[in-house]
């Protein structure tokens, strides 16, 4: 009994030792250079479940990311003057949309989640998504800035269009002739409007009324979508808010 026990015991330590080779070699694989990193996209696997699952980063677009320099750029903070902070952009809003207007709309951000998500492959096969983004005067460069990173790190057949939904603005004419002249350029992007104001809740479901992909997925107006942030939501079927939020 005793003899049977040990060698139990040993195998499963020759399992774990055999499962913690494997992982390492993965890790150094991922950490290695960029080059390595291009033969990696082109890995599936298929899993016990039958799924294929592929890596879906952008390696190309990452690099663009990385080189990136300038205000705000790869998320660094933008230092404020005194002259900036009588502003009146500065003072009139909830956050801080005078440093948000002189930032890219395309900037860069660090890639904050856990090391191992760098190394997560999803199914091949993920359904496709209308973004839903309900909006109340909201800042020009801050829900404009929310659609670009979208549209930036999103698979761009996963996803079926953005619908902008203003709910009912009263500050100012950007987010009315403005936006739509903007959005001219952004085939996906749809807007539509409530009569009166509606609220957060009946204005997300506008929208989703409206919406045609087969998940729909809902934003704040002023959020930015981070590194491969779409396939591993969609691969829950779930709907939800906040991929990264400044807010
Ligand atoms: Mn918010």
């Amino acid at each position: 009994m005793t003899l049977l026990w040990y060698q139990l015991t040993a195998w499963l330590i020759i399992l774990h030792a055999v499962r913690l080779i494997i992982c390492i070699n993965n890790n150094s694989l991922i950490a290695s250079s960029h080059g390595w990193l291009n033969q990696l996209r082109k890995v599936t696997q298929v899993g016990l479940d039958g799924v294929r699952r592929i890596d879906w980063h952008d390696y190309e677009a990452i690099r663009r990311d990385a080189a990136r320099m300038g205000n705000g750029e790869q998320g660094k903070p933008f230092p404020l003057t005194e002259n900036d902070r009588v502003d009146q952009a500065y003072r009139e809003n909830g956050f801080n949309i005078y440093v948000s207007d002189r930032i890219s709309l395309n900037r860069s951000l660090p890639d904050i989640r856990h090391e191992n998500c760098r190394q997560k492959l999803y199914a091949e096969k993920l359904p496709n998504t209308s973004i839903i983004i309900p909006f109340h005067n909201e800042g020009w460069s801050s829900l404009l800035r929310t659609v670009h990173s979208v549209l930036n790190r999103s698979p761009s057949r996963l996803i079926t269009e953005v619908i902008l939904v203003d709910d009912f603005s009263d500050k100012g004419t950007h987010l009315k002739v403005a936006l739509e002249e903007y959005m001219k350029r952004m085939p996906k992007v749809r807007i539509l409007r409530t009569k009166k104001r509606e609220g957060l809740i009946r204005t997300r479901l506008l929208g989703a009324a409206a919406a045609k992909g087969e998940v729909i997925t809902f934003l704040d107006s002023h959020c930015e979508a981070n590194v491969n942030w779409l396939p591993p939501l969609l691969g829950e079927k779930h709907a939800y808010t906040h991929p990264s939020s400044n807010h």
